[in-house]
């Protein structure tokens, strides 16, 4: 009797030392790209310093579906966590808007300044009473159009079929440059190019070398419109399951791994481009850019009259 009682206890005791949680987190890319490789960072860091009570699981390469989709199945709990764009998380919380404008933020050193700051707070606590936790702000790079054909100016983007994410400031960004905004979801944008159902695109280098689409369409317009951060978030169900110590570990872990992205993604940006380069791709510079701002001048500052974010605007640009 008493070595079963002894061997019941020592069972509770196990299965409590081993009690994990399993957090299933969301991502677009593949092995090998800056997002990916920052998530496996993340995942190792949270079995360390949780002492493996919080377990990471990745799915990669967008295979639990797009995103669009993973935002909508974060709050049906269908994931724990992602590391999304901020176009289609603006579905869910649409303060996040105000970081998409674009030519908001010069490059990614005058982004983290702010969103290490109080612009990145301010949001922060908006997605928080959304029910998301913010674990990281990771680095969206600056996104260019491709085409096809050639493209140097503005205006020869005029009457092009331009693929853009499911984001109404894409759609309008595309129309106010005189050109046709077709949504696509991102796996599906090689064979759209392949099929001549697109003439363009945009996104940044890293991106533009990882999905094939430098092969597809050779004239990169470096306009740069948007430089945006991309976020590290899980749901507040998830956060909830956690120890008050294990929330302080996996919030570390997420911090740690956005430092550690924006590392690699310099990297990645310069050997994109080199890849690109090596391939045929040919890159025009913006060059005077007063034309592409007057265009978009609308989104900035139709925006701005609804938005409670002049301040934080004013202080971005003024920075
Ligand atoms: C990539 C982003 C990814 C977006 C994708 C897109 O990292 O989150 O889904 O662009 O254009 O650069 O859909």
């Amino acid at each position: 009797m008493q070595k079963f009682i002894a061997s019941l206890l020592l069972g509770m005791v196990c299965s409590q030392a081993i009690a994990q949680v399993e957090l299933k987190v969301w991502n677009i890319h593949p092995e090998g790209y800056p997002v990916t490789e920052a998530l496996e960072n993340f995942a190792s860091k949270v079995q360390a310093q949780t002492q493996g009570r919080v377990r990471i699981k990745l799915f990669n390469n967008g295979v639990l579906g797009d995103q669009p989709k993973a935002v909508q199945m974060l709050k049906t709990r269908e994931v724990d966590a992602g590391e999304f764009n901020l176009a289609p998380m603006a579905d869910i919380v649409p303060e996040v808007n105000v970081l998409t404008r674009p030519f908001l933020f010069r490059d990614s050193q005058h982004m983290f300044q702010h969103m290490d700051g109080a612009l990145g707070k301010r949001i922060e606590d908006k997605l928080r009473k959304a029910g998301i936790v913010v674990l990281g702000w990771y680095d969206g790079g600056a996104r260019s159009f491709y085409c096809v054909k050639p493209v140097r100016v503005p205006k020869d983007l005029m009457g092009q079929r331009i693929r853009v994410q499911q984001s109404q400031t894409a759609i309008s960004m595309v129309k106010l440059l005189g050109g046709d905004p077709v949504v696509i979801p991102f796996k599906e944008v090689a064979d759209a190019f392949r099929d001549g159902k697109i003439d363009c695109a945009e996104n940044n280098l890293p991106s533009y070398e990882s999905t094939g689409h430098m092969k597809l369409a050779k004239y990169v317009y470096l306009t740069n419109h948007t430089v945006a951060p991309e976020v590290l978030a899980l749901s507040q169900q998830a956060w909830a399951k956690l120890s008050p110590a294990d929330q302080t570990a996996v919030m570390d872990a997420g911090r740690q791994s956005a430092l550690f992205m924006r590392e690699r993604w310099t990297a990645k940006v310069e050997s994109a481009r080199q890849a690109a380069t090596k391939q045929g791709t040919q890159f025009a510079p913006a060059g005077d850019a007063s034309v592409l701002y007057k265009r978009l001048a609308p989104l900035f500052n139709d925006y701005l009259k609804k938005s409670d974010y002049q301040t934080e605007v004013f202080m971005v640009l003024t920075q």
